[in-house]
């Protein structure tokens, strides 16, 4: 709860709410910071305004970095299916792993920070595509351009990958890039629920969506504390489980959730497993995927299929009437999609006209089997629509 702030501290954090461009914001945010009384019953409230000063400056970083490269040399565009940044200290192996992952041309070098701008390239599998993006590496503490740049790009890609050195205590290593992250308000912890506040006039006052557990207080501590923040109109969504600190997070911002992958490389030089059994002990729960490289590298499917199921999308494949074979390139929807929204996405006509689908897949009962507009797609369906 913020503690009974002094009036000045009040009137500063509307000017802050009020504020427009994120310099501005950054601004307020300080001057305000500089306003309220440190002690245990604000500490919370200071660790989310760290947070969200630190996501203004990374903001205003990526800004400047798309306004001064004109181009995709600074800041990275997606393509494909989604983004995997790859970030880690100098000489983790960052290159090597986009190397082998992908026709990028990069420079793999022993001599430390080689890569000081991001590199991409795709990594081809099978109906899509994943941008993997080489970020420049993060100096312990985070601080400095190069780093900012990487944790900009971290706070925009789809999933991470954590490369660390086999021989350099790589389990403290993820716990230090855990840490730094974290500290920059992207979180690797799968959050057991989520906190959506969006402030508008609109709103009469306070309304709650919940749609999910508020795991210590009511909807009427909800709404206590968010005036306690001078927010008295807005839209509040709950989903999942959630405590009222998540609510208290959320008016700095909503927190971003990045699944990862750790890569530990140089593990061909280890003389034993130790290293990798202890990550895997500790981080086998969290990551999407714990990668011993280079001989325990799964193939470009494997780590693409964990990638696109972790982010709750599937590829299905489209195929004419007159055509034996289905297109090559699958189309990307999110898990759950109708035939009826593979068609509107192929063509509006395509959903205006449909009239019945068939789907080739081992699932079904037979295949082809013909299904109607409300079928429920799956990954590597093979699909043919056909009109009216
Ligand atoms: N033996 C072995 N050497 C590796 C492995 N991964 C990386 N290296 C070597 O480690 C050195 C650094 O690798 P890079 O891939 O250039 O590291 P980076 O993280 O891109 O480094 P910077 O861009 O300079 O920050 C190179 O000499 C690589 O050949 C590995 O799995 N095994
Ligand atoms: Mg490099």
């Amino acid at each position: 709860m913020p503690t009974n702030l002094p009036p000045e501290a009040q009137a500063k954090w509307e000017e802050y709410s009020k504020a427009k461009t994120p310099e501005e914001k950054l601004q307020k945010l300080r001057e305000f910071y500089a306003l309220i009384p440190k002690h245990k019953g604000t500490e919370k409230m200071e660790k989310f305004i760290k947070r969200r000063m630190a996501e203004l400056r990374e903001e205003i970083e990526r800004r400047k970095a798309r306004k001064k490269s004109k181009g995709p040399t600074l800041f990275v565009e997606k393509r494909g299916a989604a983004q995997l940044a790859l970030v880690g200290y100098t000489n983790s192996g960052r290159s090597t792993i986009l190397a082998s992952l992908t026709n990028a041309r990069v420079e793999v070098s022993p001599n430390p920070f080689t890569t000081l701008r991001p590199v991409e390239g795709m990594m081809e599998f099978k109906g899509t595509q994943i941008q993997v993006v080489e970020t420049p590496p993060l100096i312990q503490g985070g601080q400095g351009g190069p780093s900012n740049l990487a944790i900009a790009i971290a706070g925009n890609a789809d999933v991470l990958g954590l490369v660390v050195n086999a021989l350099e205590d790589p389990s403290s290593q993820i716990d230090e890039l855990i840490g730094l992250l974290e500290s920059r308000g992207i979180s690797l912890e799968r959050p057991s629920g989520r906190v959506r506040i969006r402030r508008s006039r609109a709103a009469p006052t306070i309304i709650i969506v919940n749609k999910g557990k508020i795991l210590d207080g009511t909807e009427r501590d909800i709404r206590k504390l968010l005036s306690s923040y001078g927010i008295d109109r807005a839209w509040v969504e709950i989903e999942g489980k959630v405590t009222l600190e998540d609510v208290e997070e959320a008016v700095f911002g909503e927190k971003k959730y990045k699944p990862f992958i750790v890569f530990i490389t140089r593990t061909d030089l280890l003389e034993t497993t130790s290293v990798i059994e202890e990550i895997e002990q500790k981080y086998g729960d969290k990551a999407v995927m714990i990668i011993p490289f280079p001989r325990g590298l799964p193939s470009k499917d494997e780590i693409g299929e964990a990638i696109i199921r972790e982010l709750g999308l599937i590829r299905v494949f489209t195929k004419s009437r007159n055509e034996k074979k289905p297109s090559d390139r699958a189309v990307i929807l999110s898990r759950g999609s109708t035939v009826l929204d593979l068609a509107g996405i192929i063509h509006q006509s395509f959903r205006e006209r449909f009239r019945y689908a068939k789907v080739w897949s081992d699932r079904l009962p037979y295949s082809p089997m013909k299904v109607g507009p409300d079928f429920i797609l799956e990954d590597l369906d093979i699909v043919e629509i056909v009109t009216r």
